[in-house]
């Protein structure tokens, strides 16, 4: 029987993306009467969940990056060795438990996921992908939820803005109001959770000295430059460099 695992040697080679994305979020978040297009206990609670993971998962990544209801995480380790099905099962079933449990969610919740290998400098590129993802999306939810709570039928506002180019929609959201622009930061761009080494200053009463030593902690960047910018390259290369020393 043993030899039916077939897939259970399957592996990959750091470093690797595993993006983990929610299932049929759209309709569950609308059952459990989370707000449109942006909750912000929903995205907290993706946080808080990124955070334990990195806590006390026992893995180790260097950074994840999240927008609405999707995660890359990037690591550099050989995490189970590489192995696949665990990568691909351990990930998404552990944010799943940590995001029910910081919502005490009344029914259950899953992700998909998958392994993306990739060349060092190639990450910001990925990164620059998925941004420019989290942009549309941002663009496009506003524009939808804002046609519907005008009494428009789904369908209709999906056939409506599906052909409509982002400068449209930019518009569409102008005349009602909203300057799409300068809605939160977190909403166009996403956010990134990385470790982060502080400085703790204390005493040592023996010694009769003052001392200092390095935590690490894990902390979640809500104001994220555009990656694609010379600013946003700089915020990449600091997270990246940070962790090859370590
Ligand atoms: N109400 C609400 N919905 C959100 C929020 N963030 C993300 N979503 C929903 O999550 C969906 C994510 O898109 P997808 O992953 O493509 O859609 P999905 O319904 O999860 O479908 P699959 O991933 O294909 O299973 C968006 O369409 C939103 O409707 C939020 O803050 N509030
Ligand atoms: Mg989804």
């Amino acid at each position: 029987m043993k030899r039916r695992e077939i897939y259970s040697d399957l592996r990959c080679i750091p470093p690797v993306i595993v993006r983990i994305d929610g299932r049929n979020f759209k309709n569950a978040l609308a059952r459990m009467g989370f707000e449109k297009p942006y909750d912000e206990k929903f995205t907290s609670a993706i946080v808080k969940a990124i955070e334990t993971f990195f806590k006390k998962s026992g893995l180790s990544p260097v950074f994840a990056y999240t927008f609405s209801d999707e995660i890359s995480f990037f690591f550099r380790d050989d995490a189970f060795d590489g192995r696949i099905e665990k990568l691909d099962s351990t990930i998404p079933s552990y944010i799943s438990s940590a995001f029910s449990m910081v919502l005490d969610l009344e029914e259950p919740v899953s992700f998909d996921s998958r392994i993306i290998p990739i060349h060092e400098e190639d990450v910001r590129e990925y990164l620059i992908w998925r941004q420019n993802e989290a942009w549309r999306n941002c663009i496009n939810s506003y524009a939808y939820y804002t046609l519907i709570s005008e009494g428009m039928e789904e369908q209709e506002a999906a056939r409506m803005l599906k052909n409509k180019v982002s400068s449209d929609m930019h518009e569409l959201l102008f005349e009602r109001g909203i300057n799409i622009s300068k809605v939160p930061t977190w909403q166009r761009r996403g956010i990134m959770v990385m470790k982060k080494e502080i400085e703790i200053e204390g005493f040592n009463p023996q010694l009769n000295v003052e001392t200092t030593s390095t935590r690490t902690k894990v902390f979640a960047e809500y104001e994220i430059p555009l990656f694609s910018s010379e600013e946003g390259a700089a915020f990449l290369q600091k997270i990246l460099a940070k962790n090859t020393e370590e």
